[in-house]
């Protein structure tokens, strides 16, 4: 079960991330790239490199046969699938497995039950996480939906079963709206997933977005590494966040920890995951589970010292966790900024090349980017194009930090977001952590 090589199933700057875990554990690395992205930096280090098809993701980093076939050629014996892509696809997962390789992530009957939405929800209810209030379970009629919402009061949200990240959500403020919004739901969901199962959820007018993570070994070994918090958010996409969050005391943050590890074991649980809580007036409830390594791990990795991605290797090797709960400290302070090619005012993608490219460096500074000067930026994916992530001793250092870090930071001449994150820094709610999940949004709505 000894893995040696890994197959990086992603591009940009995951696929280096993940390429440095593995080269400090001296692993070999295969990078597997669409046409678009030949002269990635990924490509550049990795041992090997396997180009799988045309631009487009549907045609290149989507494709699990070309990535397996890759993999069998090049002899490697994991793979890594990143976030987004094939990260929360099971039936990935149970192919790299049926092919006699090792997914680099959890189990794929786990990724299935959190990939619904319902099914999720009622197996965290049997292992005593707090929720937000709602149906129980599908709401399959109008007339179900009525008779649910009545008990759970107005306003309500009708999710779909098969969404998850803010897709296929509907807001209903009283019954009028109600039928609407659950027709919607169902109609937009079908079309976009194939599935028109819905649900309800007591709507939480004002709440922060606080996520626990968590990391399980085969062994039986749980912990969690504590929060973060991502309310900073703009359309379901995070701008910023932080760890540990501003919200919260000591003894909240190790009191949800323990219950979400507590469930994760219960569940079976493997590899990295995060569960996702909105916080609103002291309560968490839980809304989802991301079965993955997430964009914004590089907080908790400051603040607690772990690399998420070497252990994940470990646990997906058959290693016990190289650490227990007790000797896991929170020291300090991190905020990530995600540095985006768009527009500053549209938000629309901005791709072109980097000609000016300097990186902020010094004292508490981590810049997780595979751009570089003289790169172009390909049209075909995700803008953002890499984090700034600084650590402080407190969350003021971590401020004044993140604000010197950020002048440093040269990216040009494409647009990017380094400008709102420079804006937001000297801003008074975001300095002392008082923000909710529409923070942002009113904030860019009046400026
Ligand atoms: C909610 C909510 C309020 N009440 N559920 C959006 C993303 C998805 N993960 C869940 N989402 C929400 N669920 C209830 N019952 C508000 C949101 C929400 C949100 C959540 C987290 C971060 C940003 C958000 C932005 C808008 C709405």
């Amino acid at each position: 079960m000894s893995i040696e090589k890994v197959l990086i199933a992603n591009r940009g700057e995951i696929a280096l991330r993940i390429h440095r875990a593995c080269k400090e554990m001296g692993l070999a690395t295969v990078a597997v790239h669409s046409e678009a992205d030949a002269d990635a930096m990924a490509v550049r280090l990795a041992d090997e490199s396997v180009c799988i098809g045309p631009p487009p993701s549907s045609e290149s980093y989507l494709k699990k046969s070309r990535i397996i076939a890759a993999a069998e050629i090049t002899g490697a014996d994991a793979i890594h699938p990143g976030y987004g892509f094939l990260s929360e696809n099971a039936q990935f997962a149970e192919m790299v497995e049926a092919h006699d390789l090792i997914f680099i992530g959890p189990k794929s009957e786990h990724i299935k039950t959190m990939g619904d939405k319902i099914a999720a929800k009622q197996a965290m209810i049997d292992a005593g996480v707090p929720v937000v209030p709602g149906s129980d379970g599908e709401v399959a009629s109008i007339g179900e939906a009525k008779k649910a919402a009545k008990k759970i009061g107005y306003p309500v949200l009708v999710k779909a079963s098969a969404g998850g990240g803010g897709r296929g959500m509907k807001l209903a403020m009283t019954e009028k709206d109600l039928e609407t919004a659950v027709r919607t739901a169902k109609t937009e969901s079908k079309a976009a997933f194939g599935d028109d199962a819905v649900y309800l959820e007591k709507y939480l007018q004002k709440p922060r977005h606080i996520e626990i993570q968590v990391i399980a070994d085969s062994h039986g070994n749980v912990c969690h590494l504590w929060e973060r918090d991502c309310s900073i958010q703009r359309r379901h996409q995070k701008v910023f966040e932080e760890a540990p969050s501003p919200a919260l005391n000591q003894a909240q943050r190790d009191d949800i920890g323990a219950i979400v590890a507590r469930a994760v074991a219960k569940f079976g649980y493997l590899g990295v995951g995060t569960m996702e809580f909105l916080y609103e007036d002291g309560e968490f409830y839980f809304i989802e589970m991301n079965t993955r390594l997430q964009v914004e791990h590089p907080v908790t990795e400051m603040v607690t010292r772990v690399d998420l991605v070497r252990e994940q290797i470990r646990i997906a090797g058959g290693a016990k966790l190289s650490f227990s709960q007790e000797e896991l400290t929170l020291v300090g302070h991190a905020i990530e900024c995600r540095i985006n090619a768009e527009h500053p005012e549209t938000f629309m993608p901005s791709p072109g090349v980097i000609e000016e490219f300097h990186a902020p460096g010094g004292p508490g500074v981590r810049l997780d980017s595979a751009a570089y000067a003289g790169y172009r930026i390909p049209p075909h994916y995700d803008s953002m194009i890499g984090k700034l992530i600084v650590h402080g001793r407190t969350r003021n250092e971590c401020v004044m930090r993140l604000r010197r870090a950020l002048d440093e930071t040269i990216i040009g001449p494409i647009h990017t977001s380094l400008d709102l994150h420079r804006r937001l820094v000297q801003e008074q709610d975001i300095i002392n952590g008082e923000y909710d999940i529409h923070w942002l949004e009113r904030y860019l709505d009046k400026s």
